[in-house]
């Protein structure tokens, strides 16, 4: 086998966060989703010709129906897998769940822990893979309580300035209704431009459907 890698775009976040979905609408492939949290089990390759694919990383933290020591190894394989594959992926981007973000970074703070999405934010940093936070679900927010999901968003990330100001990083988002997908697209954009790979830009449809 000597074939040249695949560059990739990873997808990561915890279990249900809307990953398949909007892997779905920023490309109109047809990817599994599902209500229950573990729709995804294993990496899952999304592949455009020869030269890109996006990969469907399970959701971690909780998997439906997965017990605990199964859920460690496959962290354990998401760790090794970036690790060993970081040379060919472009950027990461992660997703999370806003309307959940608060409470569970909360419970996770209350036991002297580090939130899992924010943990997970500072490895992809970390390992250099720029990542884009899609705050994704804002649909099940109220347009008035929006504001303070995200500057919490900004203050348990560790970033500095207004949300607004972090359009590069942080996506406002819903996959349901296709708000922010116009961002997203920027974001996308800018973070291939940068990297002179502009051409799979073509793989990235114009408009939400
Ligand atoms: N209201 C709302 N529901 C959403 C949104 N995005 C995804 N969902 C729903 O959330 C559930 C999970 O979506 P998936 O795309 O399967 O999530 P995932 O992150 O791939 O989940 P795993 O594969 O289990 O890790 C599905 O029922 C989706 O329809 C959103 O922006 N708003
Ligand atoms: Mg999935």
């Amino acid at each position: 086998m000597n074939e040249t890698p695949l560059k990739k775009i990873l997808f990561v976040g915890r279990s249900n966060t809307g990953k398949s979905s909007v892997i779905n609408l920023l490309t109109g492939k047809k990817v599994k989703t599902g209500k229950k949290p573990g729709s995804t089990r294993d990496f899952v390759r999304i592949n455009f010709g020869r030269e890109f694919e996006i990969i469907d990383v399970p959701g971690f933290g909780f998997m439906y129906g997965v017990e605990a020591e199964k859920q460690e190894k496959m962290k354990t394989k998401i760790i090794k897998y970036l690790e060993k594959n970081k040379d060919e992926i472009l950027f990461a981007v992660e997703v999370l769940d806003l309307k959940m973000f608060p409470e569970l970074a909360q419970r996770w703070k209350e036991r002297g822990y580090i939130p899992l999405d924010v943990e997970w934010y500072y490895f992809l940093e970390e390992l250099d893979l720029k990542p884009i936070v899609i705050a994704n679900k804002i649909d099940k927010i109220s347009p008035f309580e929006l504001e303070d999901y995200l500057n919490n968003l900004v203050f348990e990330l560790g970033l500095s300035g207004h949300w607004k100001e972090l359009s590069d990083v942080i996506i406002p988002f819903s996959a349901k209704t296709g708000k922010g997908f116009k961002e997203l697209r920027k974001a996308i954009h800018r973070r291939l431009e940068e990297l002179g790979e502009l051409g799979l830009m073509k793989f990235i449809r114009k408009k939400f459907y």
